[in-house]
């Protein structure tokens, strides 16, 4: 297992990429804004199923160049890239044969974005990752009879459970996780979100866990696979729950842990793009968290949400080429 992690632990800086059709709204719908993650702009500003489907097809990113995008990770002193492949919103970058919620067939697009970003990953040697949602607003199994309502049904009362969500567990979510291991060559590490609900379960994360191992017996999994996170620390409970490694959010938490840990974080306070937020944070405080949490033993998985066409924001550029000019003249991160 050592050997497994060894290239994660070797590697301290990620990338992490949110992009979706969350990408197009930019957290707005008329005069509201959603608050927080823009990402969450479904739930927050209160799109029905069917209002939303409208923006997966008007996502349609010309500008999107995974080659440019590799390198600026690249540049910056990054190791690997973790990309939405499918957020809560539940439409997917890539070509699902399971699904037509999906860059094909809902999208004008009709470019395989995962295909494109995991081929420039490997030409530039940076470790391909995806990040998949359990979470699901858009499929109907994963709503049950309050669909197209889910904003009513799971958010506002986590009490209600969903007998049919079993069936997207494994009729729908498996087989999708399963092309995303089997199309795209090596995947660095699987990184889940969305463990909270209630219909999903510890047997669900234990099984998921080894269903992923059997494809790809060398990828890594965060533990947000599992149930049992400790509360907001996002750590790891050594040993009881599945899992490679703890997901700190937003924070950086104290010395002298003993598990694989990784924080992620934004550059302003948004995942998704959202042009309303101009919190940014400072180049040199980024440099200086990147500091902090080597030097704490964990990775950094720093944030960029690029907008509806493809662009990284100006800002995270700035940002990114400021972290870059400071790793290489401070040595590898
Ligand atoms: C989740 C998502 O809902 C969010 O949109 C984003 O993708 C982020 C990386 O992950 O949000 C979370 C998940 C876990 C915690 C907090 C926010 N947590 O454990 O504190």
């Amino acid at each position: 297992d050592d050997e497994r992690m060894e290239w994660w632990r070797d590697s301290k800086f990620g990338m992490f990429i949110h992009w979706g059709a969350y990408s197009v709204i930019g957290g707005e719908r008329g005069t509201n804004i959603a608050g927080g993650g823009a990402e969450w702009a479904m739930d927050k500003l209160d799109y029905t199923v069917e209002d939303y489907e409208k923006f997966p097809e008007m996502f349609n990113p010309v500008f999107f160049d995974a080659d440019a995008w590799v390198t600026m990770a690249k540049d910056a002193g990054m190791k690997y890239i973790v990309i939405t492949s499918k957020h809560h919103e539940g439409f997917g970058l890539w070509d699902s044969k399971v699904s037509d919620y999906d860059i094909m067939d809902t999208s004008p697009f009709k470019r395989d974005i995962i295909k494109e970003l995991s081929e420039a990953c490997k030409k530039q040697g940076i470790i391909f990752c995806f990040y998949y949602s359990i979470v699901d607003w858009h499929h109907p199994q994963a709503q049950g009879n309050l669909y197209p309502n889910y904003n009513i049904a799971q958010h506002d009362d986590p009490s209600v459970v969903n007998p049919e969500f079993p069936e997207y567990y494994k009729n729908y979510m498996k087989p999708q996780v399963k092309e995303l291991l089997t199309n795209y060559g090596d995947v660095g590490v699987v990184w889940f979100d969305g463990d909270w609900i209630s219909d999903y379960t510890t047997e669900m994360g234990k099984d998921l866990y080894k269903f992923i191992r059997e494809i790809q017996p060398n990828t890594i999994v965060n533990n947000r696979v599992d149930k049992g996170r400790n509360g907001m620390e996002g750590m790891d409970m050594e040993g009881e729950f599945a899992g490679d490694f703890g997901t700190p959010e937003q924070e950086i938490p104290d010395t002298g842990i003993d598990s694989d840990w990784e924080a992620c974080m934004t550059m302003n306070g948004s995942w998704g793009y959202k042009p309303s937020d101009n919190k940014w944070k400072s180049s040199e405080d980024l440099i200086q968290k990147l500091v902090d949490i080597v030097s704490k033993g964990g990775n950094f998985l720093l944030n960029i949400g690029p907008d509806g066409f493809g662009r990284f924001p100006a800002e995270s550029i700035r940002r990114l080429k400021a972290m870059g000019e400071w790793t290489k003249t401070n040595g590898e991160a």
